[in-house]
């Protein structure tokens, strides 16, 4: 069996905003279809997202430079190898761009390729991605956290956490989380409305309304979630705080509160802030140079709440490894474009899962109709999936893709934490 065409194009995603799409074709007519998502708070440490910089075509966004690579590097090399795995495939694209930080094809291309070169495999052993992935082992559905409402850098309000999500982690099925999640959703729109407070939702498909505080925030989750009819056993609440953002040269500055916290105040304020509410996971709670804060919060609140590296290890098996070794964080947010393979994603996964961190599977931003995160998220039986609001199709994609693989396979019952 051989690859018979590698092909991308420069299509869409979620903000109207080009990625990179791909398709590989195997000498048996199998197909594999991937696009690359495309984040806006990224971290510092990410592989390279290549854009054109051309101002006139998409504001200079466009991505016909990393379209190109993929026709004129990557399709006439992947398409004389005479074994086709994903190891291979993967191997060779690394190969061919042979930079540090895959500068030179970018991790938009690369990703696509890769993406779609282990679906077509997939569709050639005539496996669902999940099961060729992870084997007779794939078996938990993950627990969605859902972001409901939104502050910080994608928000124009009062609020500088950046996303606020709910966790159904007291559902018996995956298909009973989805189902919570949405009332919960819904309940939240309706206090919003009753208040006269915007219903108008983000990127990821969360409220955005004009709250006084981060505190205000959280407080109306807790109202949704009992007004829905469930209590905080039930449906617990997760932070992004993207604190990357706040980061200055000694210390934290919110930038909508203005306040200035030292990584000392702000451990202080995390360690808080966990105590008061059910707050079951934090996601870059600081920053992604902050080693030595990591520690200490980890050392303080890490036996009850998830601390969660995004900004921190951007899926990179080198500063996951840091990491580690410097006990900072306990779990791994995995995002397969912040390193440009699902191999390397695969690492990634499994360095943290080999050293008791756990993994949640992500999104970004900016998406599109892929639903391969939720594939992977079976394969490796990850526990946790973040994929924005259950609203807006480029979110719930991934949630229905999760259903279909809950119902069509027996597993909707096998459903938590791992
Ligand atoms: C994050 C993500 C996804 P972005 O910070 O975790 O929610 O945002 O894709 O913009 O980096
Ligand atoms: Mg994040």
């Amino acid at each position: 069996m051989k690859i018979q065409k590698v092909f991308a194009a420069e299509v869409l995603d979620s903000r109207g905003t080009p990625t990179v799409g791909a398709t590989v074709v195997l000498s048996d007519g199998s197909i594999g279809v991937a696009n690359a998502p495309s984040g806006a708070s990224t971290g510092k440490f990410e592989a390279h997202e290549k854009r054109d910089g051309d101002k006139k075509r998409y504001g200079g966004k466009g991505v016909q430079k990393a379209v190109a690579g993929v026709a004129e590097t990557i399709a006439p090399v992947l398409e004389h190898i005479p074994k086709v795995t994903v190891q291979e495939v993967d191997r060779i694209l690394i190969e061919l761009d042979n930079t540090k930080n895959k500068e030179k094809l970018g991790a938009n291309a690369m990703l696509a390729v890769s993406l779609a070169a282990a679906k077509a495999l997939a569709a050639h052993y005539r496996q669902p991605l999940f099961r060729f992935l992870g084997g007779a082992n794939a078996r938990r559905m993950p627990v969605p956290m859902m972001n409901i409402l939104n502050g910080g850098a994608h928000a124009s309000n009062n609020i500088d956490i950046q996303e606020f999500m709910i966790m159904p982690v007291g559902a018996k099925r995956f298909s009973d989380a989805l189902r919570m999640g949405a009332e919960v959703y819904h309940a939240l729109g309706r206090i919003l409305k009753s208040r006269s407070l915007s219903v108008a939702v983000g990127d990821e498909g969360g409220f955005a309304p004009d709250l006084a505080s981060d505190e205000a925030a959280i407080e109306v989750i807790l109202e949704a979630i009992e007004a829905a009819g469930y209590t905080t056993d039930t449906v617990r609440i997760a932070l992004d705080a993207a604190s990357s953002e706040w980061a200055e040269v000694d210390g934290y500055r919110l930038p909508k509160r203005g306040t200035r916290y030292s990584s000392a105040q702000m451990i202080g304020y995390w360690e808080k802030l966990c105590e008061k509410y059910p707050i079951r996971s934090v996601e870059d709670p600081l920053g992604e140079e902050d080693f030595p804060a990591w520690t200490t919060l980890t050392e303080r609140i890490g036996n009850r709440t998830m601390l969660v590296g995004d900004d921190l290890f951007v899926t990179n098996p080198a500063r996951i490894r840091e990491g580690i070794e410097r006990r900072a964080a306990n779990a791994l947010l995995v995002k397969p474009n912040q390193i440009g393979t699902l191999t390397e994603t695969l690492t990634a996964i499994g360095l943290a899962r080999d050293n008791g961190m756990k993994t949640i599977l992500s999104h970004r931003s900016g998406e599109t109709e892929d639903t391969t995160i939720a594939d992977i998220a079976v394969a490796v039986n990850a526990g946790f999936i973040k994929s924005g609001a259950p609203c807006r199709s480029d979110r719930t994609a991934k949630y229905n893709r999760l259903l279909r693989i809950a119902l069509e396979n027996d597993l909707d019952e096998q459903y938590g934490e791992n």
